[in-house]
């Protein structure tokens, strides 16, 4: 059987590069401070990392890791936010607490399945 055959590990999802920054915390605008970030999409959260070089998705696991931050998504919204940067391929995402993120990468098709995964989580929340 598998490790996690008991159902108690959340399954990684999906881990890459984007760029980052929160632009506001309990509703609050911040000022925007870009930078690269190890992002993990484990079971109900996006999960934050501040070193890429030193987490790969095959070294990730629970409780073994230092994460910058972790972001709840239920109740999330992602929204497409191009006009709010003038780099191109950015999303928003928006937490319950008020705590706004934007994600962004070059690479249009990798951003695009990013939207599409953390879209899919939420909406399978939302149905909860
Ligand atoms: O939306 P803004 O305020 O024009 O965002 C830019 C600024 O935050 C800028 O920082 P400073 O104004 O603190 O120097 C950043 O360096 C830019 O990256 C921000 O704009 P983009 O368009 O890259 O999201």
């Amino acid at each position: 059987s598998s490790p996690d055959s008991d159902g108690c590990t959340p399954e990684l999802e999906k881990a890459g590069l984007l760029n980052k920054t929160k632009i506001a915390e309990g509703g609050k605008k911040l000022r925007k401070n870009w930078s690269p970030s190890w992002v993990v999409l484990v079971g109900n959260s996006l999960v934050f990392f501040k070193d890429p070089k030193s987490q790969t998705p095959s070294s990730w696991r629970p409780g073994n890791s230092r994460p910058e931050s972790s972001v709840d998504l239920r109740g999330a919204q992602v929204l497409w936010a191009n006009e709010l940067s003038s780099k191109k391929n950015v999303f928003k995402l928006r937490t319950v607490t008020g705590n706004e993120f934007l994600l962004q990468s070059e690479t249009e098709s990798l951003i695009k399945e990013w939207y599409n995964t953390i879209k899919n989580v939420i909406d399978r929340l939302d149905r909860e």
